[in-house]
Parts: structure tokens; sequence; C-alpha cells
């Protein structure tokens, strides 16, 4: 049922450009198109116990709040101190609070297992506009810029990412815009080459363009000038971390996406921040600083393997949603997959 993105084929022209994303405009609804790769269910199956086990520190302390026997003021108390602890922040803590008050006063329940139901649905329906499939095919080559602090898990995620574009037959150029460390490069090389060694025969090519030492932007501007010639599917731009107090290293990112702009005037057509899904309420200050410099188009959520902090998301869909394109929960290929609200507020709760 999920595919890991969806491939759309390119539409003509609007002939209006369509604004921009204002900074708290919710996530819009899934855009009709073809799914593109298919994960088994047993696989679906698999990752979600790892996101189970890997929000068990969050889960635990809000599942424990519904153990009593009675649905009281003690109860709310103490799910407000679990939610706040699980960095869900005071906005949607408060929301949540109302919305379970609702949906246990309309069921009439008076089992407090019940109402850990009840707060799960809560909690999907909060995230859902969060759900929103990566889109690639509309532009040829589709550039996809990514960005966020230092050791999120950018080049990871990119590298995953070019894994599953690579198997499903795409084909990617990879731009090194972290010039740098000279490791960056090679980080991305290893991702390149298990996407064209897999062996299934299905690959699509994977390459790289960098110029160590060079200047990011330009880099940038090379690699989307080639993508267009060579015709390339995608266009992963990485760049090197940053953090949003560093003005300078902030107005390069800015500089990258002009400078891609001048290469293809559509692109970038998506620039996403990577967040470290152990960063807890600073999270927010990140969205919030990269939005305003870039104008991102979605996000990644790493390191959801044993945090403690994974209400945060909670805090995004209220505060600054942005479609949650992939989530990670580990290192390996396998441990990025697409987000999905009510499996996300399940494992929350489990
Ligand atoms: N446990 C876990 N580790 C992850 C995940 N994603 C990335 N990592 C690890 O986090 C570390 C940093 O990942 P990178 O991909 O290098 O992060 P980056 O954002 O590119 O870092 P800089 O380029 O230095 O800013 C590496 O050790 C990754 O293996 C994840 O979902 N779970
Ligand atoms: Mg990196």
């Amino acid at each position: 049922m999920f595919s890991f993105f969806r491939k759309k084929p390119p539409s003509p022209p609007p002939a209006v450009p369509a604004p921009e994303v204002p900074p708290t405009a919710p996530a819009g609804p899934a855009a009709e198109a073809t799914p593109a790769v298919s994960p088994a269910p047993a696989e679906r199956k698999g990752w979600l116990d790892k996101l189970k086990q890997g929000l068990r520190k969050t889960g635990n302390s809000i599942a424990t709040v519904f153990t009593g026997t009675q649905i009281d003021e003690a109860l709310y108390e103490d799910l407000e101190t679990a939610l706040l602890m699980a960095d869900s922040g005071v906005k949607a803590t408060e929301f949540l609070l109302n919305d379970l008050k609702a949906r246990v006063k309309e069921s009439k329940t008076t089992d407090p297992a019940a109402v850990k139901g009840l707060l799960a649905d809560a909690i999907a329906d909060l995230l859902e506009p969060l759900q929103k499939p990566l889109v690639i095919g509309e532009h040829k080559p589709t550039v996809i810029m990514v960005a966020g602090v230092n050791g999120a898990g950018k080049t990871t995620s990119i590298g995953k990412l070019t894994r599953h574009l690579a198997d499903s037959g795409a084909t990617v150029l990879l731009a090194a815009a972290d010039t740098f460390r000279a490791a960056a490069r090679e980080q991305l090389a290893v991702w390149a080459t298990r996407a064209e060694g897999n062996g299934e025969g299905a690959g699509g090519s994977v390459d790289i363009i960098t110029q160590q030492g060079g200047d990011p932007a330009a880099v940038s501007f090379d690699a989307v000038t080639a993508g267009k010639a060579r015709g390339r599917d995608v266009v992963l731009v990485d760049t090197a971390g940053r953090l949003p107090t560093q003005l300078h290293l902030m107005e390069e990112l800015r500089k990258i996406k002009r400078v891609v702009q001048k290469a293809e005037a559509t692109a970038p057509h998506e620039v996403l921040l990577v967040i470290d899904g152990n960063t807890g309420q600073n999270a927010l200050a990140q969205v919030r600083a990269f939005h305003e410099a870039l104008g991102l188009t979605g996000l990644i959520i790493t390191k959801l393997d044993g945090t403690a902090k994974g209400g945060v998301i909670c805090a995004i869909a209220r505060e600054n949603p942005l479609p949650v394109y992939f989530i990670g929960v580990g290192e390996k290929l396998e441990d990025l997959e697409t987000f999905s609200a009510r499996e996300f507020a399940q494992a929350l709760l489990a």
C-alpha cells in the first residue's frame, strides 16, 4: 500500500507560477500519482516493529499513564507530563489533551485502556497532514536540495534514498556540495556504488559531481546542468551541516538555492530539512530557521531508533506543519521508510 515515493509524468508548465508555501501552511493533500515501488507488507511490518522498538523510550512513559483503573483529572495530569517529557511541546500537548477529553466524552468510555486507543486516534489525526509521498518525474531532473544541522543524517539519508531510487530504475546524480570534508564525498560514493551494484539488474545509474575544496554553489550548479544534459531523473544536492546561528553558512545555503535556480528555473523542486529525532524541542527552532532561509518543502526525521523525544513530531504538526517524506530508524538501507501518521501514533503508544 505504501510506495517509497511516487512517479508522476511531467505536466505542462502552469500559466502562473505557484505561490510559495507560507511558513505555517498545512501540508496539502497527497498528489494523484502512480505508485512506483511497493514494499511487500511483510517488509513494512518488520520495519514497523523497529519503529515501535525505537520509540519505546518515548512510548513507555506515555503508555503507563493508562494502567490505572479510573479516568480522572490525575490521569490527564500524568498524560500532560508524559507528553511534555516526550517533547510534544506545550501547544500540541494542550491540543491533544482537549481533543482527547472531547473524544472520551463522546465515546462515554470508563476504561483507561480505551482512552489510550482514543489518544492514538487523536495523534494520528494530528499527524495526518504530514503524511505525503515524495513525487518524482514531474520534472526531469527532479532537483532535491538537502540541508540540516551537523550530523543530523543528511548524507546517510541521501544515500538510502539514492539506493531506493536506483533500485526502482531511476537515474540519479549526486552533488557533493559538502566540499569541506574529503570524507563527505567518499561517504556518498560508498552509497552510490552500493546503489549500482545491487545485482538485481533493474538499477538505474548513479554518479557524483564534486570538487574538493570548491564552492558548494558552483558544484550544485554543475550538478544541475549535468543532470539536465545527461537526462537524469533526479539530482540530489548534499550540503554541509550548519547551525541556523551561523549566519554566513545560512547565506551560503541561500546562494546554493539561487544558483540551482539559475541552472534550472523550476528547481529546486524539493528543499528538505533533515532533523535528528533526538533533538527535541530545538527541532522546531531548526524548522523555523531553515524554512525562513530556504522555503522548505519537506522533512526527513532520522534516528527514531531509541529516542525518548519522539513526541516532537506532534509539536511540528501543530506549530510548523511540513510533509514528513521519510523517517529513519537506523543506519542501514532498510532503515529509511515513508511516514505513516497512524503507524507512528501506534508506535508512539506501544
Ligand atoms: N541510529 C541511527 N543513526 C543514524 C540514522 N541516520 C544517520 N545516522 C548516523 O548518524 C551519523 C551522522 O550521519 P550523516 O549522514 O553523516 O549526517 P550528516 O547530516 O550528513 O552530517 P554532516 O554532513 O557532518 O553535517 C552517522 O553515524 C550515521 O550512520 C538513523 O536513522 N539512526
Ligand atoms: Mg553529510
